[in-house]
């Protein structure tokens, strides 16, 4: 009976040096960090699919410098989920001070968020977002109302279609999508369809992922442009399936702008040279240089500041005739 009791009170003895020493380490990782010591940050991008993106990295790299006190750790995951989480584990792996990322598509991201918060490592979410139950696997988010920007597009061709020269025929429109599941695609179409459902001279003939790229963007048009002779509109979720529409038109001697109405999201710097051109009408900003943000939030987050759990850009929208006095202040 003795003896078991001893048993019993080393055991608890034991525990608690494990636990006294366990949070040692957990606050001095905290403190390691001293006066003028660079922050390290693992970023892992989705890719550099689009012009969109590339200003993106750019704003990211040109903000998380050593001269602001950051030491970079980007990785670039070729549109693919599994990159990601391979680079996020890596990231753990090294004990960065914080990770932030850029998520391809919103779900498939418990298991290694929660390898994160057990090694005590905030995340940061840029641009896109994720769905998870927990959300106290990420810090917070940084980027665009993307339900807000498919509402403007809807706005802006509801509009076109009621004062354009057809205004009593119906509009056949085909819809480019972004990469299916990413919060980019999901905000945007939900905005958009839920905005024209209740005007019936607008009609989606069909609609598909062009992955957001140029390329692909072209390949889906010439598709459409085969099964269809009466395409009125399309709308692309970036600008870069938009250039990659416009291509497939023109090579098919139909007039993008005008024959066929061409509605676009992101608003980069090429995308106001078509509108200049009278080939793109319209396209809906979706702001890239969240990097000065990131930088900022980074700090306030390892300095254990309340920080609001989504921060959304500043947009706005663009259309050819307004293109022409813009395009001097684009920054990207
Ligand atoms: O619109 C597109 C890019 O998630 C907002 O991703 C971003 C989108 C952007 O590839 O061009």
């Amino acid at each position: 009976m003795k003896k078991k009791w001893l048993y019993s009170c080393i055991m608890l003895i034991i525990l608690v040096i494990a636990i006294m020493v366990y949070d040692l380490s957990d606050s001095e990782k905290k403190d390691e960090r001293k006066d003028g010591e660079l922050i390290t940050i693992g970023f892992s991008q989705v890719g550099a699919e689009s012009d969109w993106r590339v200003a993106n990295t750019e704003s990211i790299k040109s903000a998380l410098t050593e001269e602001n006190g950051f030491q970079l750790i980007y990785s670039d995951a070729q549109q693919k989920q599994e990159n990601q989480i391979k680079a996020i584990k890596k990231f753990i792996a090294q004990d960065v001070d914080i990770i932030a990322f850029s998520p391809v598509t919103e779900t498939g991201w418990e298991a290694v968020l929660r390898d994160a918060k057990e090694a005590d490592i905030p995340v940061i979410l840029l641009d896109r977002t994720i769905d998870v139950k927990d959300k106290t696997l990420y810090t917070c988010w940084i980027g665009s109302d993307f339900e807000k920007e498919g509402i403007e597009a809807a706005n802006w061709l509801i509009q076109y279609t009621n004062t354009a020269a057809k205004k009593n025929e119906n509009y056949h429109v085909v819809v480019l999508q972004g990469t299916v599941g990413s919060t980019a695609e999901i905000g945007r179409t939900k905005g958009f369809f839920e905005t024209i459902e209740s005007h019936d001279n607008i009609e989606v003939l069909e609609i598909e992922s062009g992955d957001f790229t140029q390329a692909k963007g072209r390949e889906v048009m010439e598709s459409f442009l085969k099964k269809y002779d009466d395409i009125d509109v399309v709308v692309a979720q970036n600008d870069n399936m938009a250039f990659g529409a416009i291509d497939a038109l023109k090579t098919e001697g139909k007039k993008p702008g005008t024959e066929v109405v061409v509605v676009s999201f992101d608003a980069v710097k090429a995308a106001f040279e078509s509108m200049i051109a009278g080939e793109m009408n319209v396209s809906v900003e979706c702001n890239p240089l969240q990097g000065p943000k990131l930088a900022e939030i980074v700090k306030r987050v390892l300095a254990e500041e309340g920080i609001e759990k989504f921060q959304y850009m500043e947009e706005s929208v663009f259309t050819a005739e307004t293109a022409a006095a813009e395009i001097a202040n684009r920054k990207y």
